[in-house]
Parts: structure tokens; C-alpha cells; sequence
């Protein structure tokens, strides 16, 4: 071999673990950067003001799933991102007018997510003003008209158009029973949930959606007992129950109802049952490219309101979390 042969040879055996491990690194990552966030509308105008804007986090390339301060960095003031009402499509956009601030240095309760906030002032252009206006309508309650119109905020780093998937909100604040009733409570009964506080479920949203593009509907459904978890918990305990029985009787479910895909047969899985808080379908958007859209969510409970994501990973749905702020 000759010195210059050899050369190269050592110098690729010095590079292969460099090489192998960026191999590595390109095999896992996801397709795309992107981030997903969520805006409330509480019965205000968009061009009131800067609005709270929650940034939940999303799929960076050579990290996989990032939140809070790992978004944190790929944001800066002046970025636009788009906005979608789940039915509505593209209302606008929101452009940051703020850098992003995390609500703590440490999470309160010890756990690994805290919350990413930005200002943003939002743009309705005048073609997006109607599908806005019926988004809008949609969500007024009976309660003085009182409207709450959960926006889904998208960003991509190519600039490149977010893969946003449409839903539709089958059962929303109006609702006061529901089709999928009977359904929720035969699921409920195979959770051993006593009949009596089954009679009590409250549907609180349905949303149908096709979010993994096979032509068959996934419905999902947030359903909770009627009563609030302070109240039911002194209830209670001067009925007596015990620890497991309580378990039982205090719940709160997101579900996905579909068909167990490439079969006939429907399957139940559980994207959240924590009891103490409720949580809505804010929208879907493919974040990673990966041909099943992400789905964002937000609500509210004990000590607790903000949104959330869940992406599936070919065997069941994780979820990235994010607290406070937001809708
Ligand atoms: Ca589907
Ligand atoms: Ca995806």
C-alpha cells in the first residue's frame, strides 16, 4: 500500500464512527421541523390586541421531539405562524411580537415540562374572514353567547406549508346529548364505572377526523362525569367509598374511536383519563411528515390548563406536554 493509500485508508477508519453516527442520526430523525402551539379566542376580535400564544413544542430534525426549551430556540420575534380552526381550515396568521418566555426556570410540581410563551399579534386577511366568522358561531354557548375558539398555530423551519388535516366538531358547547352516548357508556361499564355515575357522563366533545389519511373516520371523544372533581371527592367521602371504588366513579376521558386499521373491528384506545382534568381537540396537523397527523389538544383542570400534543409512533399515541398559557 502506498503512504498516500494508507492515509486514506486511516483516515477513513478515524471518520467511520463520525459517519456511522450521522447515519444514525439522519435514519432517526424526523422529516421535518416544525412546531405546533395554540391560541384561545375568548370572545375577542383578533385584531384587539397581542394575544397569548402556547407553543407546545414539535419534531426537530437530529433531536426527535422537543418542548418547551428546546422550541424555545427555533422561534424569534417577527416569525409568522399559520392558524387553523379545526372546521374552518386557514384563518390567518400570527406573527410573534415577542422572543418566547418559559413560565418558570423549574417545573412547580418537579416534572420535565414547563410552559413556552409568546406574544402575537394575529392577521385575518379579508378571504379568511368568513370561514373565521362560522368558526366563530360554532363555538358561541348559551351563556350570554360566550364563545371559546381554540386556534392550532403551525410553524415549519423550510417555510413550507404545514400538513394540517380538517376535523369536524360533531358535538360542541351546544351539545346536550349525543349519538356517541351509548358507546361511551358501554366502554365505561368494560371500566367497571358503577351505572349510577355512568348516568351522570357528560359527552363534552366529538370530533371526527381522518388524521392517518386511510379513507375511514377516527372520532374522538371527551367525555367526563357531570359532577366536578372537588365536589364528588366530599361526596364521596361521606358515602363511604373506598379508594378503589372512587377510582372508578371520578373519570375523565379523551378517546379514540376507529376502526383497528386493515380490520373491521373497532377499537377504543386512550389518549388521556386523568381524572382531574378535561381535554379538547384543538386540531390535527402532520408535524413530522409521517403520513398520521399530530393531535393538539388543550384544556383545563385542578391547578392546571394548557395544551398538549400526541403523536403516534406506530404503536400507540405518546404525547409531548406543555402547562400553562395558551387555551
Ligand atoms: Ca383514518
Ligand atoms: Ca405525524
Amino acid at each position: 500500500m502506498k503512504p498516500r493509500q494508507a492515509l486514506l485508508v486511516l483516515l477513513l477508519i478515524g471518520l467511520s464512527p463520525l459517519l456511522h453516527a450521522q447515519a444514525k442520526t439522519r435514519a432517526e430523525a424526523p422529516k421535518g421541523t416544525a412546531l405546533a402551539g395554540s391560541i384561545s379566542l375568548w370572545n375577542s376580535k383578533p385584531s384587539d390586541r397581542d394575544f397569548d400564544l402556547a407553543i407546545i413544542g414539535g419534531p426537530v430534525a437530529g433531536k426527535g421531539w422537543v418542548k418547551s426549551e428546546g422550541a424555545k430556540a427555533l422561534l424569534e420575534k417577527g416569525d409568522r405562524l399559520s392558524l387553523y380552526a379545526l372546521e374552518a381550515g386557514e384563518i390567518g396568521t400570527a406573527t410573534l411580537t415577542s422572543g418566547g418566555a418559559l413560565d418558570s426556570e423549574k417545573p412547580p410540581d418537579g416534572g420535565e415540562s414547563w410552559g413556552l410563551g409568546f406574544k402575537a399579534r394575529l392577521t385575518i386577511p379579508e378571504a379568511r374572514k368568513a370561514p373565521y366568522e362560522k368558526a366563530h358561531k360554532l363555538r358561541q354557548t348559551d351563556f350570554d353567547n360566550y364563545v371559546d375558539l381554540p386556534v392550532l398555530a403551525a410553524w415549519t423551519r423550510d417555510g413550507s406549508k404545514p400538513q394540517w388535516v380538517s376535523g369536524e366538531l360533531l358535538v360542541g358547547q351546544r351539545a346536550k346529548e349525543s349519538t356517541y352516548w351509548e358507546a361511551a357508556a358501554d366502554w365505561l361499564r368494560t371500566k367497571g364505572v358503577p351505572q349510577k355515575d355512568i348516568d351522570g357522563m357528560q359527552i363534552k366533545q366529538v370530533v371526527r377526523a381522518d388524521i392517518n389519511r386511510d379513507g375511514r373516520h377516527e372520532i374522538f371523544i371527551s367525555l367526563g362525569c357531570a359532577a366536578t372533581w372537588g365536589y364528588r371527592q366530599e361526596d364521596l367521602k361521606a358515602s363511604g367509598y373506598d379508594d378503589e371504588t372512587a377510582s372508578r366513579v371520578f373519570y375523565s376521558y379523551l378517546l379514540i374511536r376507529r376502526l383497528r386499521p386493515g380490520s373491521e373491528q373497532v377499537e377504543t384506545l386512550i389518549l388521556d383519563d386523568e381524572p382531574w382534568r378535561s381535554l379538547y381537540v384543538c386540531g390535527f396537523c402532520d408535524l413530522d411528515r409521517d403520513g398520521t397527523a399530530e393531535v393538539i389538544v388543550s384544556g383545563s383542570g385542578i391547578d392546571w390548563s394548557g395544551s398538549m400534543l400526541y403523536h403516534w409512533d406506530g404503536k400507540r399515541f405518546q404525547a409531548v406536554e406543555g402547562w400553562g398559557g395558551g387555551c
